[in-house]
């Protein structure tokens, strides 16, 4: 694994697809590889994001709307591309995300119905038009999703907490963004055991950094 200059990799993924198993392999990993790479979360990332986080994932807002949760997902990420993201990438260095823009599509725009042009436009003004060079989708049946994320400890947070037909919208809406962007994403069959997903893991991230090491 070489990469002499940096770029932007988010991973993204329905309930129980395994983006912090996976993305705690690819820390270790990057930095056998001596890559200078910095790790953010979304929603979070930042002081007054995982502020925002809390808000969001606190089952005491049950009665969060669509759109409050749609700007404050969009409010995480204004001070995060700004405060972490855009610095770092002009210093050169990767970053990878868990999350970004794209669970907005799937989350707010396929779970909740919000409309795709208003979060296209929150993505150009809000997001500063920030986009990822590379996107790992991890996908896998529903069901056995949310079989993995139950057989969790800890109690569901307010997003966990929604019915089965509202992850399907999610997985749909997320598996649409693919398709229509094959340059940019990635997709991983997330249903298979975690050895199989880190080597297809591994294998696209090896074939990124070479195209990257050698332009
Ligand atoms: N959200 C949103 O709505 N809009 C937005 O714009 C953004 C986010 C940015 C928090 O995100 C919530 O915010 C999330 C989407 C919403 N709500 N939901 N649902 P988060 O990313 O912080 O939270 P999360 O979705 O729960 O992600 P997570 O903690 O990374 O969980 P995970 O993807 O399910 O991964 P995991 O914890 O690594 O794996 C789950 C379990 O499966 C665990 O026990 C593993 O050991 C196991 N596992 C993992 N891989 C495998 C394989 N291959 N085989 C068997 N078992 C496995």
């Amino acid at each position: 694994m070489t990469a002499r200059r940096g770029g932007f990799i988010t991973l993204e993924g329905g309930e129980g697809a395994g983006k912090s198993t996976v993305l705690g392999k690819v820390r270790e990993r990057l930095a056998e590889a001596g890559i200078d790479a910095l790790f953010t979360r979304e929603p979070g990332g930042t002081g007054a994001g995982e502020a925002i986080r809390q808000v969001l994932l606190d089952p005491a807002y049950r009665g969060l709307c669509a759109e409050a949760e749609l700007l404050l997902m969009f409010a995480a990420r204004a001070q995060l591309v700004r405060e972490v993201i855009r610095p770092a990438l002009a210093a050169g260095r990767w970053v990878l995300s868990d999350r970004f823009t794209d669970a907005s599509f799937a989350y707010q725009g396929g779970g909740r119905g919000q409309p795709e042009p208003r979060i296209a436009d929150l993505e150009r003004w809000a997001a500063d038009g920030l986009r990822p060079d590379l996107t790992l989708l991890l996908d896998l049946p529903v069901a056995q999703g949310l079989a993995r994320a139950g057989a969790r400890a800890g109690a569901a947070d307010r997003i966990e907490q929604e019915r089965e037909d509202f992850f399907e919208r999610v997985r749909a809406a997320y598996r649409a963004r693919a398709a229509a962007d094959p340059g940019r994403f990635r997709v991983i069959d997330a249903s298979r055991p975690l050895t199989d997903v880190l080597d297809q893991v591994d294998a696209v991230l090896d074939d990124f950094f070479a195209q990257r090491g050698a332009a």
